[in-house]
């Protein structure tokens, strides 16, 4: 365990590995700079303040289990408990942020990063791969993953609490937790979840269904973001987002990671019958 005041930077390493692992749940506070080698933070980095990854370094949250996709018994749906939250993201150059198949609160203040997390995970997505050379990356869908999980099926979303999401998260007590994380109105959340979310509540139904047909416009503009219907991080939501999103479109599918209680009436809509979902699928689209 690392704690204690000033951050943590990880400079050069010596050995082989040139691997850091923290393990346990670090109480550390201020920046955690990561200069050289790869910081393995276990169970998330939970301080709350700036990460920044120089060019060549990394930083990842290894893969909690479950992370295997077998249904429709073994879904990826890790633990709320490696989740990160932190005031800032900066990465330079090939820099690296693995976030596995965890989820991440960036609860800045000031200007949004909204456009430079995005950016971050087009480079990080490399066209499908998720091998970027440098930005944020899941190593869960990196191609050179011996266990690679379909990129066509999972992705990192992201979003902003800044009320255009169905629910408005927060600390606990008058809102919720998002996935376990106190946030406020002014945090860009990312979550591994199933391509489809883009309201990243862990559900690929009606109210994505919703949102993807007011804003599909076969690519006539560009600038999209995952939460209005880019599945493939071109900036387009186009045909392809459209294939994606129909044949992951499955309200019944299990919440990633599974749903808390707050979710439950969410899973009613799953008893609708398919037929009559399909129908409307087909008919809106
Ligand atoms: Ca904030
Ligand atoms: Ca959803
Ligand atoms: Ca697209």
């Amino acid at each position: 365990m690392i704690q204690g005041a000033g951050g943590f930077t990880l400079g050069s390493l010596t050995g082989s590995a040139n691997k850091l692992t923290l393990s346990g749940l670090n109480t550390y506070t201020g920046p955690t700079t990561v200069q050289a080698g790869t910081l393995a933070v276990t169970q998330g980095i939970k301080n709350d303040a700036a990460l920044s990854i120089s060019s060549g370094a990394k930083a990842m949250i290894p893969e909690a289990t479950p992370n295997t996709y077998i249904p429709p018994t073994d879904y990826p749906s890790g633990t709320n408990a490696t989740y990160s939250k932190v005031s800032s993201v900066t990465i330079s150059g090939t820099g690296v942020l693995d976030l596995g198949n965890s989820d991440m609160a960036v609860d800045y203040t000031g200007a949004s990063p909204l456009d430079d997390i995005k950016n971050y995970l087009v480079a990080g997505f490399n066209g499908g791969g998720w091998d970027g050379t440098g930005g944020i990356i899941t190593n869960t869908l990196n191609a050179n993953n011996a266990n690679q999980l379909d990129p066509a099926i999972f992705g990192i979303g992201y979003a902003e609490n800044d009320g255009s999401l169905p629910v408005l998260y927060g600390d606990g007590t008058t809102d919720p937790l998002y996935f376990g994380i106190a946030v406020d109105t002014t945090t860009v959340m990312m979550k591994f979840t199933w391509v489809g979310d883009l309201n990243i509540d862990g559900f690929v139904d009606f109210q994505d269904l919703s949102v993807f047909n007011t804003n599909y416009d076969n690519g006539a503009s560009s600038g999209r973001y995952w939460f209005e219907g880019d599945f493939n991080y071109d900036g387009f939501i186009d045909f392809q987002d459209l294939s994606l999103f129909n044949t992951n479109y499955d309200p019944s599918k299990p919440s990633l990671p599974e749903p808390a209680m707050g979710a439950l009436g969410l899973i009613s809509l799953g008893l609708l019958p398919r037929r009559a979902r399909q129908s409307r699928n087909r008919n809106s689209l």
